[in-house]
């Protein structure tokens, strides 16, 4: 029998490696993605199918986690064998900014999937995965953090994913629902949006070693997380949904890196050599010319920080076979050299216009 899942946050990072991941192993997937007033579709145009062609394995749907009333209908049309509920306000330092709709989407919207599954009588068809996170854990009560490691968030996002996790946990115990939280630490990616720090990390370098951006503003270049690969975390969210008895998993590498490491890492890729200089917000980095190309810049500074992030995926070894594939210099290299692509691209059409220049020869 085909397996149906519906992806939320399908046009995100995961969502776009989660769906091709599905789409590979023979599913039909349905995507919600928000209305936009421009396109928002980029990281999932390679798997659009035409809306007047029959027999679609990928089917989008317009919706947004703060409805409840159009999330009930999706569930309804699609009768899903499977939810992934990948969609949220995912940026930590942009929830202190936005921490009501924070809470609503990211706490509340999760409860509402959770209600449609039950207020459908889908408890025992539909499995339910909570994009969970390493921020639960906040301000460290161990290290390494692993599943009974107790939580401690530390931003409005933090909080909100906290109620999430609980109110999974509750619905699988309350009404003996399959729903678990995989307890993701940082994935990146080509795919990994401009403002999270190692994206803007890699294309800022390539931008400025192609002469388009003079320098690169950071916040807190002490931080310290575990950074895997998004395509090899979206496998371990499917395996999560494939087990005998619902459970919660922390995924992460066991590796441990700080922001300024992987300034270094991605400077290295494209053959740069930075010397840092100073301290605390006079902290900069000079390169082999002796040019500023890093400086600090406290507005990128969180109001209260998770300083150091480091998880033990000892259960994901055991229960799903997990080995992270691919390794951070590894994960660094891809995103340098897919931001170099992008640069070059910028740096013709900054050269030559866009009339006379051809993208695709
Ligand atoms: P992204 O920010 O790349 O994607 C988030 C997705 O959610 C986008 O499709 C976005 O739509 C959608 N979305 C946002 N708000 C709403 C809403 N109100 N209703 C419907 N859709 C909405 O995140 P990632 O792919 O990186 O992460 C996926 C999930 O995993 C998130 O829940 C995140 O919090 C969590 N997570 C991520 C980790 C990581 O390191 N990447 C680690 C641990 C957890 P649009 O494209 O229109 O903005
Ligand atoms: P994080 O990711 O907050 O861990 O949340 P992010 O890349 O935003 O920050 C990581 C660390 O880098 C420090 N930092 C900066 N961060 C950003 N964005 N921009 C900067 O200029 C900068 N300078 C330093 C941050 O202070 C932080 O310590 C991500 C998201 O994907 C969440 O949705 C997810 O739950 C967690 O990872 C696990």
């Amino acid at each position: 029998m085909t397996k149906i899942a519906l992806i939320t946050g399908v046009t995100g990072q995961d969502g776009a490696y989660l769906a091709e991941f599905l789409l590979k192993k023979g599913y039909i997937v349905h995507g919600i993605k928000r209305r936009s007033s421009l396109f928002n579709t980029d990281r999932i145009d390679n798997l659009y199918q035409d809306p007047h062609v029959s027999n679609r394995n990928f089917i989008l749907h317009y919706g947004d986690l703060t409805d409840s009333t159009n999330l009930l209908r999706i569930v309804q049309q699609v009768q899903p064998d499977e939810i992934y509920n990948l969609a949220a306000m995912s940026h930590v330092a942009v929830s202190f900014d936005t921490p009501e709709y924070t809470a609503n989407a990211d706490g509340i919207g999760t409860l509402r999937i959770l209600e449609a599954i039950r207020i459908l009588g889908l408890e025992k068809k539909t499995r339910f995965y909570q994009a969970s996170t390493s921020e639960l854990y906040g301000l460290v009560q161990e290290t390494p953090q692993k599943e009974t490691t107790p939580f401690y968030p530390r931003s409005p996002y933090a909080v909100a994913k906290l109620y999430a996790y609980w109110i999974t946990v509750n619905y699988r115990e309350a009404y003996g629902m399959y729903a678990c939280n995989g307890i993701l630490f940082n994935h990146e990616s080509p795919l990994r949006g401009e403002t999270f720090v190692t994206r803007k990390i890699t294309r800022a370098l390539a931008r400025i070693q192609l002469g388009l951006q003079d320098c690169l503003y950071l916040g807190n270049m002490d931080s310290l997380r575990d950074w895997g690969h998004a395509k090899d975390y979206v496998e371990m969210q499917w395996l999560m949904l494939q087990q005998e008895q619902a459970e919660d998993f922390v995924i992460a590498t066991g590796v441990q890196y700080s922001v300024r490491d992987f300034v270094d890492a991605a400077a290295h890729e494209l053959g740069m050599r930075i010397q840092w200089k100073g301290q605390g917000i006079d902290e900069v980095g000079i390169d082999q010319n002796g040019k500023t190309i890093v400086k600090v810049d406290p507005r990128y500074f969180r109001p209260t920080e998770v300083e150091t992030l480091l998880g033990d995926p000892t259960k994901a070894k055991e229960k799903l076979g997990w080995t992270p594939k691919t390794t951070f210099q590894e994960l660094v290299s891809e995103m340098v050299r897919e931001d170099m692509k992008s640069a070059e691209r910028d740096e013709l059409v900054k050269k030559h216009g866009f009339d006379t220049f051809d993208y695709h020869e």
